[in-house]
C-alpha cells in the first residue's frame, strides 16, 4: 500500500493511525502541499478534488479516507474495527458518514478559515455545523458511555477523531463539551495510536 499525504492532514491522519494500531507497513509519500502539489495535474490524475489521502491499494488508486479506512480495517483489521454484521456495519458508517459531513463541514472548515484564510464568507455557516457537530457528538456519548458505537473502539472513533480534536482552532473549542474531551483522551490510549501533527 502506498499512502500519498501530508503529516498536516486529519484526514490522512485518520489512515497513519489505524495503520498503526494494525502494526501495517505501507510506503508514505509525502506530497508537497506548500507548493500546491496537490493541484497539479499529475496529482489530479489521481484524485480528481485535487486532496490527500490518497492510496494505491493492489492495482487501484483510490481517495477519500473513508474508503481507505474501509479497505483497510476490513483486509487487516479482522471483526473489529468494521464488522462485517450487517447492523453492526451500518452504525459504524453511519459515524463514518457524519464525520464526512458535520464534522468536515463544520469543524474542519471552521478551521479552514482560520487557519488557512479559505473560504471565510462562509465562516458563520461552517460554525453552525460545527457547533451541531460538537453537540450530536457530546449527546451521543452521554448516552452510550466510552465509545461512539457499539461499546468499543471501531472506525467510527477514528473518523471523528482529528477535526474534533482540533476544533478549538477554528473557533470551537471543546471545553464546554466534557464528555467529548473524555473521549478524545481515551482514543489517544488505544495501544499503537500515534500523536498527531501540533499543526493538523
Ligand atoms: N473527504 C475527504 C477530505 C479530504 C480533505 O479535505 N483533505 C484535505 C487535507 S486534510 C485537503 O487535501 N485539502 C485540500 C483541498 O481541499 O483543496 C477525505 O476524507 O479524504
Amino acid at each position: 500500500m502506498k499512502l500519498y499525504m501530508t503529516e498536516m492532514s486529519g484526514n490522512s491522519f485518520k489512515v497513519r493511525v489505524l495503520a498503526s494500531i494494525l502494526g501495517l507497513d505501507y510506503e508514505s509519500i509525502r506530497i508537497d502541499w506548500e507548493n500546491n502539489e496537490h493541484k497539479s495535474d499529475s496529482f489530479l490524475k489521481l484524485n480528481p478534488r485535487g486532496q490527500v489521502p490518497v492510496m494505491e491499494i493492489e492495482d487501484r488508486v483510490l481517495w477519500d479516507s473513508t474508503a481507505h479506512l474501509v479497505y483497510i480495517a476490513r483486509r487487516y483489521g479482522g471483526e473489529t474495527w468494521l464488522p462485517s454484521d450487517p447492523l453492526q456495519m451500518a452504525e459504524i458508517i453511519q459515524w463514518m458518514a457524519f464525520a464526512q459531513n458535520e464534522v468536515q463541514f463544520g469543524l474542519q472548515w471552521a478551521r479552514g478559515v482560520t487557519v488557512y484564510g479559505r473560504r471565510p464568507e462562509s465562516f458563520e455557516g461552517y460554525l453552525t455545523d460545527g457547533r451541531l457537530a460538537l453537540n450530536i457528538l457530546e449527546d451521543q456519548l452521554v448516552k452510550t458511555g466510552d465509545w461512539l458505537a457499539l461499546g468499543r473502539a471501531t472506525l467510527a472513533d477514528i473518523a471523528c477523531y482529528p477535526y474534533v480534536k482540533r476544533s478549538g482552532e477554528g473557533d470551537l473549542p471543546t471545553t464546554y463539551y466534557p464528555e467529548v474531551e473524555a473521549w478524545l483522551s481515551r482514543c489517544e490510549s488505544l495501544a499503537g495510536w500515534i500523536e498527531m501533527d501540533p499543526k493538523v
